[in-house]
Order: C-alpha cells, then structure tokens, then sequence
C-alpha cells in the first residue's frame, strides 16, 4: 500500500438541491476531506455544502477551472484525488473501488465507465453515448489507449496530476486529463461505475442545448489540439 489520503473534490454550481446528500453520503472513514468547488452559485450552495461537512473554495468560472481549483486546494497530506460532480449521479459508494487500484500501486489514473457499468435509463443521452464511443476510438487511434468514457468519476495519483500540463479550464478538462494521462504513460485503469439520473436541480450540461453544444465543441477542440500528437507535452 502506497500513502492513502484521499481528497474528494466536487465541482458544483448551483446544486443546492442535492450537494448535501452527496456530501454526508461519501465514504467518510476512508477520506480525509471533500472539497466543493462553487464558482458563481445563486443559490447557496456553498453554506448547504459546508453544512453537510465539505470545505468549500470558489474558483474562475469554469468546469476545469472548478476541478483545477480543488486539485489546488487539496490537503498537502492526500495522495489521491477523486473527482466527482455534485448531483447525485454518481455513485459514492463506489469510491472504494476506485481507489483501490491506486492505493495498492497497480494504477496512477482509474476512471469509472458509465458505458460499462451501465448508466440507469434516463441519465446519459444517447448524444453522450454515441460521443464516449466516437472519442473512444479517436483515441484507441490517436493515442492508442483504450476508454469507453469521459465520466466525471475519477480517481489519480495526486503527483501524477501535478505531471500533467493541464490547461483546459472548461468541460474539456476530463478528456484532456485522460490524454494527458496516456501521453504521460501512466497506468491506466477504467471500472465499470453506476450512474443515476441527478437527483434534484437544473442540468448546466446535457439538459441545456445550448451548454451540450459548447461543452461538445470543447471535446473536439480537446482531441484534435491535444489528442493528435503524441509527445508528451
Ligand atoms: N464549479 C462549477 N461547477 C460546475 C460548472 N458547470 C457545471 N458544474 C458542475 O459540474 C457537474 C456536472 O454538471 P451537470 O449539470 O450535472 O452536467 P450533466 O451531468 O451533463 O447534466 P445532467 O445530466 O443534468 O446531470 C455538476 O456538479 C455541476 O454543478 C461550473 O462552471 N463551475
Ligand atoms: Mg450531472
């Protein structure tokens, strides 16, 4: 076993509605603390989260921006980072099994796979099915690495993300994690998780069309800047 303590770090905006579940339904005894990353909420998010138990730090608008903002932020004692979003889609009990790969030295980055865990009806569109398999094989191609997905659930080596140039502050930050993460050689791990319809609120993604769109044209814009070369970078 490698040094295991664990950052749980949830981008939200705007998740009044189900941040507090999420929050006092993580893993407790196993982590060391759960960051929640506000950047422009209206709606009190950020007391309903610290209530619930999480430190809450409010970053540049953005996704990336969120997600960077908490790798940031994160205890100088935790050597892994999970991510995950705040709407109750995924599922906190499965922590354990993310981690574990990490913690017992077998991976530096293990991401969870709606698409092979299988999503409940209802909560992926088919848009973002068809989307996981397009980049999937762009990037079985591309970059030679096999993924099904680019859910937020995820789990990395914390001085493996420190490694990578990150640079995307949009929804283009998973992906670009993920190529890094192969152009880096790391070890890769993907696991089937669960996947739910969001528990309360408004979608800021797949529910908008407008947001889908941008969030989509990010992705691409991700895999042909970053994707087509294989050079560490
Ligand atoms: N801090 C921060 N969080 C964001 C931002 N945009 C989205 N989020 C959070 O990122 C997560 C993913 O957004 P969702 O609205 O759930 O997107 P989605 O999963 O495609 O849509 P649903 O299918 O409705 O769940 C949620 O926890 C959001 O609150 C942002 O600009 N800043
Ligand atoms: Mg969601």
């Amino acid at each position: 076993m490698t040094g295991s303590g664990i950052s749980v770090i949830i981008p939200a905006l705007n998740e009044r509605e189900s941040i507090g579940q999420v929050v006092a339904s993580l893993p407790w005894p196993m982590i060391d603390e759960c960051i929640v990353v506000d950047n422009g909420s209206t709606d009190g998010t950020d007391q309903v989260a610290r209530q619930a138990g999480a430190r809450v730090v409010y970053a540049p608008q953005g996704y990336g921006s969120a997600c960077s903002a908490g790798a940031e932020a994160a205890l100088a004692t935790s050597d892994i980072l999970v991510f995950l979003d705040g709407d109750g889609s995924d599922a906190v009990e499965e922590l354990p099994n993310l981690v574990e790969p990490i913690q017992t030295d077998c991976a530096d980055f293990v991401l969870g796979s709606r698409i092979r865990g299988g999503a409940e009806p209802g909560s992926m569109l088919g848009s973002q099915i068809f989307a996981a398999h397009l980049v999937g094989f762009l990037l079985r191609i591309l970059q030679g690495v096999r993924y099904t997905d680019m859910g937020p659930f995820r789990a990395i080596r914390r001085s493996s993300l420190q490694r990578l140039p990150m640079s995307e502050m949009t929804y283009g930050w998973n992906i670009e994690m993920q190529i890094r993460c192969a152009q880096h050689r790391l070890r890769i791990q993907e696991i089937p998780v669960s996947y739910r319809c969001r528990i309360g609120g408004v979608s800021k993604v797949s529910g908008d069309m407008r947001a889908s769109m941008k969030a989509a044209w990010r992705i691409v814009a991700v895999v042909l800047r970053i994707g087509a070369s294989r050079k560490r970078r």
